[in-house]
């Protein structure tokens, strides 16, 4: 690459072998961060897994190799078997935790409070139409935000996996609201530091969900009682599923200062949740997610690059790391592109309201010919 000191990085080889260092320069912008669950083992609802299992330790040591700096954390991620355990030996498991990402120099991104797996959460956590199992979702938030402290993250990120319907006689979409309000503004009092980054998702699991795009998700935080503190988390696959362009979701949601962590992938349609590596179905749209954090600063406030990605089911175990280091190498590849753009001969055609010529200039550049 000829993209000048801030890109001065050795990408990984394909093979995504993790015994690769990389050379971060100190201009760069961007870190990468990844979640345990991204080092999926193939098992989709047809069939079993098809990769061994590996070890949390595992998976922590290939960060560093891999070019990553930050993790991401279920809250039974950080604390395995969580609900089993007592409040306080689910703090001191946290607390071991960092030690242990402070001894691999990595730190943790945020802390989700996994509410789709528990049988209380069957019928969504916070929409729940049983008040008790309503309460048991606020709690369990309540304690990953805790968890997030003891790890050393303000960022609560709330992926509303359950908060819909089957069918829209079941819940009342005003109540529903009324309900997520209710417990964000409980999140936002248990904790005064605590940042909500809501992940919106139009379906899957759910038929409709109740905050499936970034609008739904920055309006509703202006009916929470401490608007600043709920922002939100912008993933592609998930803006595409709701026929919606990502680079216009960041654009949105950096306009109101509150995209607060990125979850990049493709995702090839209106389909089953895909997590596919980045760029891999649409090149040009991943282009435009760069550029558009790009013009708004994204990374300068210390934000994160998450790859929100899985391997495909068909990775042997010998290449199961290279959807990570793949998804890096685009993002870095396509930096290079949003560098090298040709802004001024793009911005004469846009002048010239030349919009026919500005579509092959972007072909072309991104194909190398320009
Ligand atoms: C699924 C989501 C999921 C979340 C993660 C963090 O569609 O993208 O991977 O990002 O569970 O809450
Ligand atoms: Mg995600």
């Amino acid at each position: 690459m000829n993209v000048g000191d801030a890109f001065q990085i050795a990408l990984p080889p394909a093979s995504g072998s993790p015994s690769v260092a990389f050379t971060m320069s100190k201009k760069q912008q961007y870190r990468f961060c990844v979640g345990p669950w991204n080092f999926s083992q193939g098992q989709d609802p047809y069939g079993p897994t098809v990769r061994r299992e590996e070890s949390f330790d595992w998976k922590l040591a290939q960060l560093k190799t891999l070019g990553f700096d930050a993790m991401m954390f279920h809250d039974d991620d950080a604390v395995p078997d969580i609900d089993s355990k007592s409040s306080k030996q689910v703090l001191q498991e946290a607390k071991a935790l960092k030690k242990r990402l402070d001894n691999e120099g990595i730190v943790a991104e945020m802390v989700a409070p996994r509410l789709w797996f528990a049988p209380q959460t069957i019928d969504g956590g916070y929409t729940s139409n049983d008040p008790k199992l309503r309460r048991y979702a606020i709690d369990r938030s309540r304690q990953s935000i805790d968890i997030a402290n003891e790890l050393g993250t303000n960022i609560l990120v709330l992926w509303l996996a359950r908060e819909g319907t089957y069918l829209r006689e079941s819940k009342s979409g005003t109540r529903s609201t009324e309900l997520l309000v209710e417990a964000f503004d409980a999140m936002l009092k248990h904790d005064k530091k605590i940042r909500l980054a809501i992940e919106p998702k139009p379906n899957e699991p759910m038929d409709h969900a109740y905050l499936p795009t970034t609008g739904h998700a920055l309006a509703i935080a202006q009916l929470t009682k401490d608007s600043k503190r709920v922002g939100c988390v912008i993933e592609s696959a998930h803006a595409i599923l709701a026929g919606l362009d990502p680079a216009d979701e960041i654009d949105f949601a950096m306009s109101f200062g509150k995209l607060w962590s990125l979850h990049l992938n493709d995702q090839n349609g209106l389909k089953f949740d895909q997590d596919k590596p980045f760029g891999s179905a649409n090149l040009r749209v991943a282009f435009n997610q760069i550029r558009a954090l790009e013009r708004n600063g994204y990374g300068k406030k210390g934000e994160f690059v998450c790859f929100d990605v899985h391997p495909f089911r068909t990775t042997s175990e010998k290449q199961w790391l290279s959807h990570l280091s793949n998804s890096r190498r685009t993002f870095e590849h396509l930096l290079a592109k949003a560098k090298s753009y040709p802004e001024k001969e793009a911005a004469q055609l846009i002048a010239a309201r030349n919009y026919q010529d500005l579509d092959q200039l972007v072909l072309e550049h991104l194909m190398g010919v320009l």
